[in-house]
């Protein structure tokens, strides 16, 4: 069971093209979450790497392919910081 404790959007990409979905959680101001989909109805979560290492975390998220290269890319809108309303990619 997947607990959360704070607000996000749940987002779902093959972030690593196995061709099974895999979840994207933003969390707003917490570090947001990865879990691989492992194609048995069982989740990994993934703890290295950008994706999940931004310590505001964010509010909202989508998957596309940004830059044409056939890889799916994720965006999301960072948690507000004074003085600041990044977005990454
Ligand atoms: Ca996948
Ligand atoms: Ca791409």
């Amino acid at each position: 069971m997947l607990t959360l404790d704070s607000w996000g959007v749940p987002t779902w990409g093959d972030y690593d093209n196995d061709g099974n979905l895999d979840l994207f959680r933003s969390q707003d101001k917490r570090r947001c979450r990865l879990f691989r989909n492992q194609g048995d109805r069982n989740f990994v979560e993934i703890t290295t790497g950008t994706l999940v290492n931004e310590p505001t975390g964010g509010t909202c998220a989508a998957w596309a392919d940004h830059d044409n290269d056939g890889d799916l890319d994720l965006s999301w809108h960072a948690s507000a910081r004074p003085g600041t309303a990044p977005t990454r990619t």
